[in-house]
């Protein structure tokens, strides 16, 4: 069965799209820790980051870091927070975190 993930990028569920090439996809995260959390995930379905094959681990940090990048700029922060954590959906993501405060980097 398609996870929560592989339906946003195929449009069945609807999110705020951040940025998406031929193989990886950005989105708002639906229950932010601060404003701009986003989700960055591989569009070939995947459990944990460690599933990935070393050409898809490294694509997904490389997008991961255009987007943080990205979100640098747009959202004022002390920095960009990332985190791997996945207790909720099982489809690999890297969460983006404009933080200001560590007690904003909360699961
Ligand atoms: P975790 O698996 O614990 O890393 O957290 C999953 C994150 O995914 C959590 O911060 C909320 C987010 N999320 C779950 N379902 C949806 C959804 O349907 N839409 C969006 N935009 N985010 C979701």
């Amino acid at each position: 069965m398609a996870t929560i993930f592989t339906k946003i990028i195929n449009g069945e569920i609807p999110c705020y799209k951040v940025a998406e090439d031929d193989n990886y996809f950005a989105f708002l995260d639906i229950n932010p820790n601060a404003k701009g959390h986003t989700l960055c995930i591989p569009k070939k379905e995947t459990d944990k980051l460690f599933d990935l094959d070393e050409k898809a681990y490294t694509g997904l940090m490389a997008f991961s870091r255009t987007v943080a990048l990205a979100l640098e700029k747009a959202v004022p922060c002390k920095r960009v927070g990332v985190a791997v954590v996945g207790l909720e959906v099982p489809h690999v993501h890297v969460h983006l975190i404009p933080l200001n405060e560590m007690k904003e980097m909360t699961f």
